[in-house]
């Protein structure tokens, strides 16, 4: 079609705009563009919008998901990831990673931390010890690390100068020979079998166990404490970044409650509490939350296995057709779980133990005797079967040490405790025709005239709560501890090896000897020398330091392979037949309490700490406002 041209018309654009029209139209447009343009620089980081339009040249996501997967376990679908911010040493000791593993540490901060240093000191600041960036820190915490160190009454190492004067002293060398041996027992699982729960130094590989519910590296969690103690930092840090790195908890297997609350947990909390590391404290807590489905009975009384994939629980089927729980299972989490609630504020865990002690205090208890079964489902004990050995073990041990812990408040625990000690006392406590004191075991009011090597810290046990007692009790309680201990020390000396069996007799003119070859074997355990230890710091005799040198040199002949050290399945032979298994409690225990006899008393002292049933130091509740309260 033909367009004439009219005159005094101005012909409209395409669009049907005069020119002016258009003109003010386009400014209008382009300066619409240039706000939203400018107003995606202002949007935050989260912004889909700023990713899809400024991503490819500012942003790279592509090569920051692959950081992200490579540093950050959350990423593949783990728990929190860790916190490398240094901790804060303790008065009157260094800082572990400060000096050999000072290069390590560093790498590992370049690593993880995508923020300035700037960013990291406000972080840093905020927590008093070590803190995390604001996506890693899922468990809040108002606990004031600096507060709580500054409370203690001695440098958790203890004083350097002393022990400075004795470089060549004897208890110096026997000190470093221990030190030693927790190296070559690190080492040798590191290089075998780091990551696995324990080392097999026969076959020079790992093992994982069946009570662990599919965690892995117990040994290093186990370690922590005795690394630090030791002052071994390249290792301390070691083990610590493997803690960092690939200690993950999304498991799906069936854990021991019992077990993973005194090694994983308690390691965990240790580690916490002499580091400041805020990525102790998270695994402790996340791996807390992941044992309550335990408690889900009537009763409240948890049972022995929980399903970390399903939460359902069960008891263990060898305990009384499956119809019981454990005294020393249920009865050894007061310590761990009053933690786990400062460090939380999640008051669950508190409760749940508080709920457990209600139980046993209110129950009627036979010649107040503890039995070892009790039915989480209707709460009567199912048979009477009583130890301080096995069983029952660890449940008297944390009365005594709850009372302690609360810093002598927790009147109930302290009540509980003297009054089994009372009853053990009156109806298990024998001395055998040669002159051996030992605590037998009770079956409904027939006596087993048998101690395993398991009842033998008791002698500790005693002896640490020896000065609370009753003021007309106290020496006698002196007197009995230190007694128990020397059968125990019978125990190892009537051996070939000088090394105890699993459990000892005293029948048939036979005394502080196995009487089948089923119980003569040593698995590396800790009881008798953790109480040479107590002994030693209560009495200073220097018998305690003559027989835990006896204890190293028996391991060292006996139980040390190429590869780590190992379990013997005789005592009695000179010719050792190794078990093939480095125990994850030998670090944790055995080797930490030998190098504390060697030691001054005020290293981890026990006015400010109490030692879980893995040994792993827990610190004394020096403020009355932790939130926990005495129970
Ligand atoms: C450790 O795991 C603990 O000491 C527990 O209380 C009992 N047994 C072993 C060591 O023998």
């Amino acid at each position: 079609m033909l367009v004439r041209k009219v005159p005094g018309f101005v012909p409209a654009s395409p669009w049907g705009l005069r020119l002016p029209q258009k003109f003010v139209f386009l400014l209008f447009l382009s300066g619409l563009v240039t706000l939203c343009f400018g107003a995606l620089f202002l949007l935050p980081n989260s912004s889909r919008l700023k990713r899809l339009f400024l991503a490819p040249r500012t942003q790279q996501p592509g090569l920051e998901a692959v950081a992200q997967v490579a540093s950050h376990p959350r990423a593949r679908g783990q728990e929190s990831p860790p916190n490398p911010a240094p901790a804060a040493p303790a008065p009157g000791e260094d800082d572990p990673g400060s000096q050999a593993s000072s290069r390590r540490r560093k790498g590992w901060l370049r690593r993880t931390h995508p923020t300035g240093p700037r960013e990291e000191a406000t972080a840093a600041r905020g927590s008093g010890a070590t803190a995390l960036r604001p996506q890693e820190g899922s468990v809040p915490s108002s606990f004031d690390f600096k507060a709580f160190r500054s409370r203690l009454r001695h440098p958790v190492l203890g004083t350097r100068a002393d022990r400075s004067k004795e470089p060549q002293s004897l208890v110096h060398t026997q000190r470093e020979k221990i030190k030693e041996m927790m190296r070559f027992a690190w080492q040798s699982y590191k290089r075998y079998a780091m990551g696995k729960n324990e080392l097999r130094p026969l076959t020079r590989d790992g093992y994982e166990g069946n009570m662990f519910g599919g965690l892995s590296g117990a040994t290093v969690i186990d370690s922590l404490d005795t690394l630090y103690l030791m002052e071994l930092k390249e290792e301390f840090q070691e083990a610590k970044a493997w803690v960092e790195e690939s200690f993950h908890l999304n498991v799906s297997g069936e854990a021991s409650l019992f077990e993973v609350n005194i090694r994983y947990i308690g390691g965990l909390l240790s580690a916490f509490y002499l580091t400041g590391e805020e990525v102790f404290r998270i695994k402790a807590i996340k791996l807390g939350e992941k044992l309550l489905p335990a408690f889900d009975t009537p009763t409240g009384i948890p049972k022995g296995v929980v399903n970390f994939k399903s939460g359902s629980n069960r008891s263990w089927g060898w305990a009384m057709a499956g119809s019981s729980s454990i005294l020393a299972e249920f009865g050894s989490l007061h310590l761990e779980f009053l933690h786990l609630t400062q460090l939380s504020g999640n008051q669950v865990f508190a409760e749940k133990v508080r709920n457990i002690r209600k139980v046993l205090r209110e129950i009627d208890k036979p010649f107040g005797l503890y039995p070892n079964f009790l039915s989480p489902v209707s709460g009567n004990w199912m048979q009477h079967h009583v130890s301080v050995g096995g069983l029952g073990d660890s449940f008297y041990e944390y009365l005594i040490k709850s009372w302690l812990m609360s810093a002598k408040t927790d009147m109930e625990a302290k009540e509980m405790y003297y009054e089994a000690l009372e009853a053990i006392e009156t109806h298990l406590v024998n001395v055998s025709p040669g002159g051996l004191t030992y605590i037998a075991e009770w079956r409904g009011g027939i006596l087993d005239h048998k101690m395993g090597h398991l009842a033998c810290f008791s002698g500790g046990m005693i002896a640490l709560g020896a000065e609370d007692a009753k003021e007309e009790k106290r020496a006698h309680y002196r007197e009995l501890a230190a007694q128990i201990t020397k059968t125990c020390h019978e125990s190892y000396a009537r051996s070939d090896t000088k090394l105890g069996p699993e459990a000892f007799w005293f029948n048939s003119g036979r005394e502080a000897v196995a009487t089948q070859t089923s119980e003569s074997y040593y698995i590396l355990r800790p009881e008798v020398v953790e109480s040479y230890m107590y002994l030693w710091r209560q009495t200073h005799s220097p018998i305690y330091r003559e027989w835990g040198w006896e204890v190293v040199m028996a391991l060292e002949k006996y139980c040390r392979t190429e590869a780590g050290f190992s379990g013997i399945q005789d005592v009695y032979s000179k010719v050792p037949n190794h078990d093939n298994k480095q125990q994850t409690f030998f670090l944790a225990e055995t080797l930490k309490y030998l190098y504390l006899l060697f030691s001054e008393d005020d290293m981890l002292s026990l006015e400010d700490w109490v030692f879980n049933t893995e040994a792993h130091p827990l610190p004394v509740n020096h403020s009355d406002s932790s939130g926990w309260g005495g129970g």
